[in-house]
């Protein structure tokens, strides 16, 4: 018996529908990644011995960009961004605590001082609370070196006035304090930071057990975060991914170059030529703090990022000035760089014994040119200082 048209279509559309699902269904198995580094990208906890990279490495949270899944091409080991994904999204359960999830900082009650970003505003407490991090794992019997990596989502402090702090244990982070509270990730978009964990960070490998917690508690700023993953490789042997990072060393005071900085990223330390400018290469992908160090002038760390294949060539530090006097000089120019969280004094003596503060300005990581004249028929003299 011939079925009726209608009947006939119906069967027709649910073969289809069937093939579409099974499409689907390969489509998705297909597209598991498994790395002999990383080991399958999918996986919410790894743990691996004589990688590629490593004798050991340890993983919790997915490779999955936070459940949106990457686009074609990217990789997020390469240290590039992401580009930008919605908010807020559906928490998968089986997700370990403290990733793949907004979490707004746990100073922000409601009143933010310089706005707020789409993860506070379109969340709320307590499923946006900020939670830690713990990596567990059976650590090998010897450890020489480690390095953390995690990838992270909108960390907008230069925008909202966040002020983060990052403590491993317990422990704090400063390195990862510079790297977080500088990258402006201008919304949604992901990025790779890598660390060394040395001293006193480097013995906490050895229990196992690392909980890793970020947050804010001082400034009630409105800024979210996520963090799709983290990885942790003990005694490395290379990475897949590197890149190079230079750039000049300036004065703080008269702005020319410094030959012989010491600069100092990841494990390497290379001093300046004769033109102030050093190269560093073969560091690892992904977000990294660079500190300078040059005799007579107070250290400084920034941030850099290091991308897969390529020389980041912009990144110019000037070490801080401390408590100095810039000249005894007339009608000069005052030329300084006035480094963030620092207040700087100009003033300005007849006789050098005296000072008298004229003018007071608050750092905000930039250079700073003043004109100041003599005092008419009396000479004056001017300084700047750092407080
Ligand atoms: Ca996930
Ligand atoms: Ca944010
Ligand atoms: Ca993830």
């Amino acid at each position: 018996m011939t079925p009726p048209a209608k009947s006939k279509f119906l069967s027709a559309m649910k073969t289809t529908a069937a093939t579409l699902l099974l499409l689907l269904f390969t489509i998705r198995l297909s597209a598991q990644t498994v790395t002999p580094e990383d080991g399958n990208w999918s996986l919410k906890h790894v743990e691996m011995s004589n990688t590629p990279e490593a004798a050991f490495m340890a993983r919790t949270g997915d490779i999955d960009n936070l459940g949106f899944g990457w686009s074609a091409g990217f990789n997020p080991f390469s240290g590039n961004s992401t580009s930008s994904h919605t908010w807020p999204w559906t928490m998968d359960p089986a997700d370990p605590d403290g990733t793949d999830r907004i979490m707004v900082i746990s100073s922000f009650r409601g009143n933010p001082p310089s706005g707020d970003d789409g993860n506070t505003r379109d969340t709320s407490r307590p499923a946006n609370s900020v939670r830690p991090i713990v990596l567990e794992y059976t650590p090998p019997a010897t450890i020489t070196n480690a390095c953390l990596q995690m990838f992270v989502d909108d960390f907008q402090a230069p925008v909202w006035g966040s002020l983060y702090y990052v403590t491993l244990n317990g422990l704090r982070v400063p390195a990862l304090e510079t790297v977080v509270n500088a990258i402006n990730q201008t919304g949604p978009i992901g990025r790779m930071v890598t660390l060394r964990l040395e001293g006193d960070l480097l013995s906490q490998v050895s229990t196992g057990r690392l909980e890793i917690r970020i947050d804010d508690d001082s400034t009630g700023a409105g800024d979210g975060y996520a963090i799709d993953f983290v990885k942790l490789l003990i005694n490395r042997s290379s990475f897949q991914h590197t890149g190079a990072v230079s750039g000049r060393v300036r004065h703080p005071v008269t702005s020319q170059v410094i030959p012989g900085a010491i600069v100092r990223i990841y494990d390497q330390e290379v001093t300046t030529d004769a033109q102030g400018i050093y190269t560093i290469s073969g560091l690892p992908a992904g977000l990294h703090q660079v500190s300078v160090s040059v005799p007579g002038l107070r250290s400084r760390t920034i941030a850099t990022h290091v991308i897969s294949g390529t020389t980041n060539t912009n990144t110019n530090i000037t070490p801080l000035a401390g408590t100095f006097t810039l000249t005894n000089q007339i009608a000069m120019e005052l030329n300084f760089h006035a480094a963030s969280g620092f207040r700087y004094d100009i003033e300005s003596s007849p006789d050098m014994q005296t000072w008298t503060v004229q003018e007071t300005i608050y750092g905000n990581d930039r250079q700073v040119t003043k004109f100041k004249g003599s005092g008419g028929a009396q000479q004056l003299f001017w300084r700047v200082r750092e407080r």
